[in-house]
């Protein structure tokens, strides 16, 4: 076992005020969003405020200084620390997920069971140091999102800051090794967090359950912008068995690559500078899917918001007239996507648009001044994953 896995004890389950329950229960559901504006505009989480390291060496290796994009073919850009280090205390969970609470279809008027779209999910959570206790829901522009584990928290950075995540695996259920993988920050190989089977000992790619991992990641001024991270650990395969896992140990016999990300392992980075707009709205949406052929305890494909499908059960999203506006929005999985919002439009590089494509590790920053109230919808425009549960309701009041 390399030095830096630490094994550790599994977390009391009733150690902190908000039980897991409790937690969970806010992610899902279409009760999604009263819990949520309780606790909204609570502050910046403590683990997650920057925090002086004059003793933090923050030099990346391998760093090249050869200055700025400069509108050439070959544009480059160099590390230069800030001096300020954004702690992260991780925690990769499982837990039982219904994708679809209400086990309705608010769109075409089906119904579902729950044991047609419940599966055994794995999330990242941020805890405070030590991963004492889970962090409270704060889905502010500059807070975690709800933290229930689907998508994981919103990992917040400003160029030139080092991102420093403190990775525990409490993966009961599987008992898999897992992994953080990040895209868009630099990096050296020890912190990527991709195993492979050709150099299965890589440190940090497959963390076992009950170890942890530190991950070092640097903020470069080609690192701004909403990014994905995601589990990237060994191929596992789920078996037919209702609520059982089952680690195989070579990535033949259906094992299947990024499996923890299908079954809840993802989240969004966002790395700002000096040009990101201030906003009063950041509203974070994952796009992803999970297929009965990987997990045998779903009855049909589920495409998902933020871990749920259909109306009332992926997030409804709210804001007020005169409100600057913005979405981080991400996608993993097998399918290309087009995310399209009602009754507004937006600038993308190429022109105003009101549906823009998004594909697996992808992302789309959508920012605009809300101007136009109303009940409206968003989701995907491909028709069979609309039809397989990407819509979300987005209310606007005056
Ligand atoms: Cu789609």
């Amino acid at each position: 076992m390399p030095e830096d896995l630490v094994p550790v004890d599994p977390v009391p389950e009733d150690h902190c005020d908000r039980s897991r329950r409790t937690l969970i229960r806010t992610l899902t559901g279409g009760g999604a969003l009263a819990a949520l504006t309780a606790t909204a505009m609570s502050g910046t989480p403590a683990a997650a405020q920057a925090v002086p390291s004059a003793d933090t060496p923050v030099s990346p290796p391998g760093s090249r200084s050869v200055g700025r994009p400069g509108g050439h073919a070959f544009a480059a850009d160099t590390f230069e620390p800030s001096g300020r280090v954004r702690e992260y205390w991780i925690q990769a969970d499982s837990f039982e997920h219904n994708a679809v609470p209400n086990g309705r279809d608010g769109m075409t008027g089906r119904s579902f069971t729950a044991d047609q779209t419940t599966f055994w999910a794995i999330g990242y959570r941020a805890y405070t140091p030590d991963w004492s206790c889970p962090l409270p829901s704060d889905p502010g522009p500059q807070g975690v999102g709800p933290n229930s584990g689907m998508p994981g928290p919103v990992l917040r950075a400003e160029v030139g800051d080092v991102i420093r995540v403190h990775f525990r695996n409490m993966d009961e259920h599987y008992k898999w090794p897992h992994s953080m993988h990040p895209h868009g920050v630099r990096y050296d190989r020890a912190n990527d967090g991709a195993w492979l089977a050709d150099d299965p000992q890589q440190p940090g790619t497959a963390v076992p359950y009950g170890s942890t991992y530190t991950y070092t990641w640097f903020c470069a001024p080609s690192s701004v912008g909403t990014w994905p991270y995601h589990d990237h650990s060994l191929p596992q395969s789920v078996t037919a068995t209702p609520g059982s896992g089952m680690r195989k140990p070579s990535p033949g016999g259906g094992a299947v690559m990024e499996i923890g990300a299908e079954l809840g392992l993802f989240g969004v980075l966002a790395v700002t500078d000096g040009h990101t707009p201030e906003v009063d709205r950041e509203f974070i949406l994952f796009l992803h899917d999970a297929s009965p052929g990987d997990i045998p305890s779903l009855a049909h494909p589920v495409d998902m918001f933020n871990g749920g499908a259909f109306i009332d059960n992926t997030p409804t999203f709210s804001a007020r007239s005169g409100d600057r506006v913005r979405w981080r929005i991400a996608a993993l999985g097998n399918d290309f996507h087009v995310f399209h919002l009602h009754g507004h439009r937006w600038l993308s590089p190429s022109g105003w648009v009101d549906s823009q494509l998004i594909g697996p590790s992808t992302t789309l920053t959508v920012e605009y001044t809300e101007d136009n109230p109303g009940h409206w919808i968003y989701h995907c425009h491909v028709n069979e994953h609309m039809m397989g549960g990407m819509v979300g309701r987005y209310l606007v009041t005056e």
